[in-house]
């Protein structure tokens, strides 16, 4: 956050000395801030056992902050009417397991909106009045939430974007600072996708990080330093706050596509070199 608060600090610098020339920018600026204060927030705890969701009472729909503690990563999803917790939990372990059917069965009656691995924070968009549940790889427990009708708040400022497009490949930013927010959107119409943002060697391609995952030959590309978010359906965006070392990262999403028998779509060329400054 170093970066965009010293961005911040500079722009407020700025309009302070405007200010003087002209006054008519303090309503502006303290409405910029009346917004960003008034942002929804909502806090996810993840554990083996359970998962806790803070701060719903009175939630509306629309864009909401989401910050993700404990011991995995949170995800929000929207499930159809009538297709059940139960359901759910196993059409996703069997869809783990390559089942093709039950992976098609919960693409077609969930809405993947978005979430953080723990520790991770941003903010997501709750399409609608109605509940919500809460899910975790990390976690036997599922949660559960509603919000009213959508109020509409601002998407925060964003360093750059990295968009899911069909193919599937990645869009986007070829740059980002190393520590701020990033817009991911998934622009795909067919599939969701997910981001991992790995570190790799300096200089690696898209086609060295490729051929090591088919192959699993020769010593990897990756470095340590690395990130994902949670999933998003076509059409979803979310806003990702991180904090990394500077290098060359390579963009991955490890979905399982449900034409090509489960096949991450990695493995199927959806990786893309990004420099983290
Ligand atoms: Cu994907």
């Amino acid at each position: 956050m170093l970066l965009r608060r010293t961005l911040r600090t500079g722009l407020a610098a700025v309009c302070a000395a405007t200010l003087v020339a002209a006054p008519l920018l303090v309503p502006t600026t303290a409405s910029a801030v009346r917004a960003e204060a008034a942002m929804q927030s909502i806090t996810i705890k993840v554990a083996k056992t359970a998962i806790n969701v803070r701060g719903t009472r009175g939630l509306d729909a629309g864009r909401v902050k989401v910050t993700v503690r404990g011991a995995g990563a949170a995800e929000i999803v929207k499930l159809d009417a009538g297709y059940e917790d139960r359901e759910f939990k196993k059409d996703l372990a069997a869809a783990g397991k390559g089942d093709m059917k039950a992976l098609k069965r919960a693409l077609a009656r969930v809405q993947f909106l978005g979430g953080f691995e723990a520790g991770g924070s941003g903010t997501v968009v709750l399409p609608g009045g109605g509940e919500y549940t809460v899910f975790s790889f990390a976690s036997r427990d599922l949660a559960h939430f509603g919000a009213g009708a959508v109020k509409e708040a601002p998407m925060p400022d964003v360093d750059g974007r990295i968009v899911g497009k069909t193919g599937p490949k990645w869009g986007g930013s070829s740059m980002l600072p190393a520590k701020g927010t990033f817009l991911f959107k998934n622009a795909d119409r067919t599939v969701p996708h997910f981001v991992v943002l790995q570190q790799v060697k300096e200089g690696t391609t898209a086609d060295e990080v490729l051929e090591f995952l088919q192959t699993e030959e020769g010593p990897p590309p990756f470095l340590r330093a690395g990130m994902e978010t949670a999933s998003l359906s076509p059409g979803r965006s979310m806003t990702v706050d991180y904090d990394l070392p500077p290098g060359h990262y390579v963009v991955m999403c490890f979905f399982p596509d449900p034409h090509m028998k489960g096949m991450p779509h990695a493995l199927m060329g959806m990786l893309k070199i990004i420099h983290l400054m």
